[in-house]
C-alpha cells in the first residue's frame, strides 16, 4: 500500500469506497479498459453500471479504477464512466509501463488488468473482477506478444476473477507462463480451464474451489505466508450463455487472419480482436461477454466478503 501522504498526492478515492476501506468492508475493484477498449458504446457504459449494481447487490462496494487528469481514481462518478465509454478507443490504454507518463502529464487513461491491479494494491483492495485477462498471444514465439497482465499477476497481491483467458490467446502457453511465474490458476466449480466465451476447454486448472469461503481462506494463507503475487480465479460463463468452442474458434481464426493481413500489432491487438469477434458474431459475443462479467462481479463480491471474515 502507498503511505497516506502519497495517496493524498496521487490518488482520489470516492467517498463510498473510502468509507468501505476505512471500515474494513469488502470492496471489489473493476477495470476501465474493458469500458473504453473492450466493448462498444453504449453497452460499455450500461455494463459498467450493471457491474456496480451486481457488486452492491452481493454485499460489497464496487470501485471502478481509471486515471483522470493524471489522478489515480478509485471509484468513478457516472460522468467519468460516460466519458470513458463515449471516448472509447481515443482514451489511452494504460498498462504498467504507461502509468507514470499519464500521471506526470495529467492525461486520461483506461486501466488494463495490470494497472488496475497496481492501483488496487496501492489503496489496499485485494479482489478485482473483470471479463478476461491478457495472456500469451498465438504466434508469440515470433511476435513476443505476451500481455503485461501475466507479469503483474506474478508480483502484485490482488486476486483477479475472470472467465478464463479467451481463445484469441494461446491457452496452453498462457498456462505455462503462469506456472513459471508461480501464479495459481483456480477453477471455480471445475477442474477444466474455462475459456471465456466457452465454459470449458481441454486444459486443466491447477486447483479447483467450489465455494467463495474456502477460496478466500486460501488467499489469506497465501498472503500471510508472504507468497507475493496474484491468483487467477477462473469462473466459467453460465452454460446458458456460452458460445461453443467450435463456433467461436472459427470466428477467431477469421479475426486473426484479418489482423495479420492488416499488420496490427502491440496494444491494438486485443481491442481489434475483441471488436472483430463482436462484428463476426453479429453481437452474440458481446452479449456473452456482458453475462460473464456480471457473473464474475457477483462471485468477486462473495470472495471479498469471505476474505474479510477470514481475517
Ligand atoms: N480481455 C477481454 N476484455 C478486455 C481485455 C481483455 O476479454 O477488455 C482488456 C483488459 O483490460 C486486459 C487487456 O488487461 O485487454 C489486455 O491487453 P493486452 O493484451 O494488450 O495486454
Ligand atoms: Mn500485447
Amino acid at each position: 500500500m502507498l503511505n497516506k501522504e502519497l495517496i493524498k498526492k496521487y490518488v482520489s478515492i470516492s467517498k463510498e469506497v473510502k468509507e468501505a476501506l476505512d471500515q474494513g468492508k469488502p470492496v471489489v475493484a473493476l477495470e476501465s479498459t474493458i469500458i473504453s477498449h473492450g466493448m462498444p458504446y453504449p453497452k460499455n457504459a450500461q455494463t459498467a453500471y450493471e457491474c456496480e449494481r451486481v457488486v452492491r447487490e452481493n454485499g460489497a462496494t464496487p470501485a471502478i479504477i481509471a486515471i483522470i487528469n493524471g489522478v489515480l481514481k478509485v471509484g468513478l462518478t457516472d460522468e467519468e464512466v460516460d466519458y470513458l465509454a463515449k471516448e472509447g478507443r481515443k482514451v489511452a490504454k494504460v498498462s504498467r509501463r504507461d502509468i507514470a507518463h499519464i500521471v506526470a502529464n495529467k492525461l486520461n487513461g483506461a486501466t488494463t488488468v495490470a494497472s488496475t491491479m497496481i492501483i488496487s494494491e496501492m489503496v489496499g483492495i485485494k479482489i478485482f473482477a473483470t471479463g478476461g485477462i491478457g495472456g500469451v498471444h498465438r504466434g508469440a514465439e515470433a511476435t513476443f506478444d505476451i500481455s503485461a497482465d501475466l507479469e503483474e499477476l506474478a508480483k502484485t497481491n490482488v486476486a483477479v476473477i475472470c472467465a478464463g483467458p479467451k481463445a484469441i490467446l494461446d491457452l496452453p502457453k498462457t498456462l505455462e507462463y503462469l506456472e513459471t511465474k508461480g501464479v495459481d490458476v483456480i477453477g471455480v466449480g471445475t477442474n477444466k480451464l474455462p475459456a471465456f466465451y466457452s465454459s470449458t476447454s481441454n486444459y486443466n486448472v491447477a486447483h479447483r474451489y467450489d465455494e467463495a469461503e474456502s477460496l478466500a481462506h486460501m488467499l489469506s494463507v497465501k498472503w500471510e505466508l508472504g507468497l507475493n503475487g496474484g491468483v487467477l480465479i477462473n469462473n466459467p460463463i453460465p452454460k446458458e450463455y456460452e458460445i461453443k468452442a467450435e463456433v467461436i474458434d472459427e470466428v477467431i481464426n477469421k479475426a486473426l487472419a484479418e489482423m495479420n493481413d492488416l499488420g496490427i500489432k502491440g496494444q491494438e491487438v486485443t481491442p481489434f480482436l475483441l471488436a472483430k469477434v463482436v462484428e463476426l458474431t453479429k453481437g452474440a459475443s458481446l452479449e456473452a461477454n456482458i453475462k460473464l462479467v456480471l457473473n464474475n462481479c457477483a462471485f468477486a463480491a462473495k470472495v471479498a466478503r469471505a476474505l474479510n471474515k477470514d481475517k
